[in-house]
């Protein structure tokens, strides 16, 4: 079949609820992947900062297939041996007392504002039904009705409705905007430490500090969720010890599994993940904690760390960023971001961030624009120099030529 055949039949059968560019990959290999007509491509956005540890790496795919043979699926209506070693290994890397573990990072999501909501109501005392989480403007937080609910842009949420009450949204990055709007009623603040779909906006130096402050003071919970910008992708485990912020609840998800298979997990303390808010019988799900999911997860995180991913994210992060700002472009209005999670945001024209991608595709680089005006350049962190400084001279042919609007 030539890539024309696989569109063809996808585009026949499939729901049309994405935009892709044509490229249709059937390997992949480290920071590489390759299309059916043998072309090779840099992943510059690694599934969404899925695939941090790189595609098929072979010590998850051995443990996979080990697993696979062994036992993939209990339902935790029993137990099993992998899910008391993931939730324990999890825990202390990352100084949590609790993990839950579920499968998609929206089901993560849902299941923190379900623990925040609870808490609120058992241990704080806000009447059920009355609990307010805020949320900001720009966010991303996954496609359930509910998560959708609390999304500023039209497009996630237009025709879904009835959307779920109890959301309080203010400007991302102004602590002041989120102070003023704390009630006796809130239960949490809910935000991304860098914010990926809106364009990866990175809040003024201090803005986490003065949120966890904020929270402290009014006996709010700080929820991190670190699906996009958490497990190495901008230089530290977390993104929220840039400021060395420790938030009360932390959502993960896409590279906890290495983009093996769909693992995601809440972290918190025994009071907000403890018996009094999640007792027997009051969540879960088919998949979540399966054997499968946990042997994948507990190699992914072992790989992160034997292989020194955040340090190596912040590394070739700072030389693929000082590269991109020395590219001379009256294209380029701003180059930012933290480690392997960088935007280039062009001058606004309709569309054009679309034409730019078409062009680095042809030049065997595989980005993803959002909101129209800013590409998103986010390698798996297992990038070397040499990748990067290839990466920097196609870019740099690119944006010193123009090129058509998609
Ligand atoms: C799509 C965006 C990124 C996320 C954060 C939760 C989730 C995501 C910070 C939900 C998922 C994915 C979803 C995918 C594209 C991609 C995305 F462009 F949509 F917004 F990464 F920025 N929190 N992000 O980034 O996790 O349920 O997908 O496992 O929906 O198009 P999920």
């Amino acid at each position: 079949m030539e890539a024309a055949d696989y569109i063809a039949l996808e585009e026949r059968y499939g729901a049309h609820n994405y935009k892709p560019l044509d490229v249709v990959l059937t390997s992949g290999e480290g920071v590489w992947v390759w299309d059916v007509m043998g072309n090779r491509y840099l992943d510059c956005l690694s599934a969404y900062s899925a695939v941090n540890q790189g595609h098929c790496h072979p010590r998850l795919v051995r443990v996979l297939s080990e697993q696979a043979r062994r036992l993939t699926l209990t339902s935790r209506a029993f137990r099993n041996d992998q899910l008391g070693h993931f939730c324990a290994e999890l825990c202390q890397l990352t100084g949590y007392e609790k993990a839950l573990p579920m499968n998609s990072g929206a089901e993560a999501v849902e299941t923190a504002v379900k623990a925040v909501r609870r808490w609120a109501h058992v241990v704080k005392g806000v009447p059920d039904g009355k609990q307010e989480i805020v949320v900001c403007e720009g966010n991303f937080h996954g496609r359930t009705i509910t998560v959708i609910s609390f999304s500023t842009e039209e497009a996630y949420k237009r025709g879904f409705g009835p959307l779920t009450p109890g959301f309080v949204t203010v400007p991302y990055g102004d602590a002041d905007a989120l102070a003023g709007a704390i009630t006796p009623n809130t239960a949490a603040v809910l935000l991304e430490p860098i914010q990926g779909e809106a364009g990866v906006v990175v809040p003024p130096e201090g803005y986490l500090h003065e949120v966890r402050e904020i929270c402290d003071r009014h006996e709010v919970l700080f929820v991190a969720d670190e699906i996009q910008s958490g497990l190495g992708r901008t230089g530290t485990l977390l993104a929220c010890e840039h400021e060395r912020v420790r938030p009360d609840v932390v959502t993960l998800g896409k590279a906890l599994s290495g983009g093996m298979y769909p693992v995601s997990a809440v972290l918190a303390s025994e009071t907000v993940l403890g018996r009094e808010v999640f007792p027997p019988g009051s969540h879960g799900s088919t998949f979540g904690g399966n054997p499968l999911a946990c042997a994948i997860a507990r190699e992914a995180l072992r790989i992160l760390m034997d292989e020194g991913l955040p340090d190596r994210a912040a590394a070739m992060g700072e030389r693929f960023m000082s590269g991109l700002r020395r590219i001379e472009s009256s294209l380029i209005k701003e180059v930012r971001g933290k480690g392997l999670l960088i935007g280039v945001q062009l001058h606004e024209v309709p569309g054009r961030a679309r034409g730019y991608c078409e062009a680095l595709y042809h030049e065997g680089i595989l980005c993803k624009d959002t909101h129209e005006d800013v590409i998103r350049f986010a390698p798996p962190l297992v990038i070397d120099e040499d990748t990067v400084d290839w990466a920097l001279e196609r870019i740099q042919k690119v944006f010193s030529e123009t090129h058509a609007t998609a």
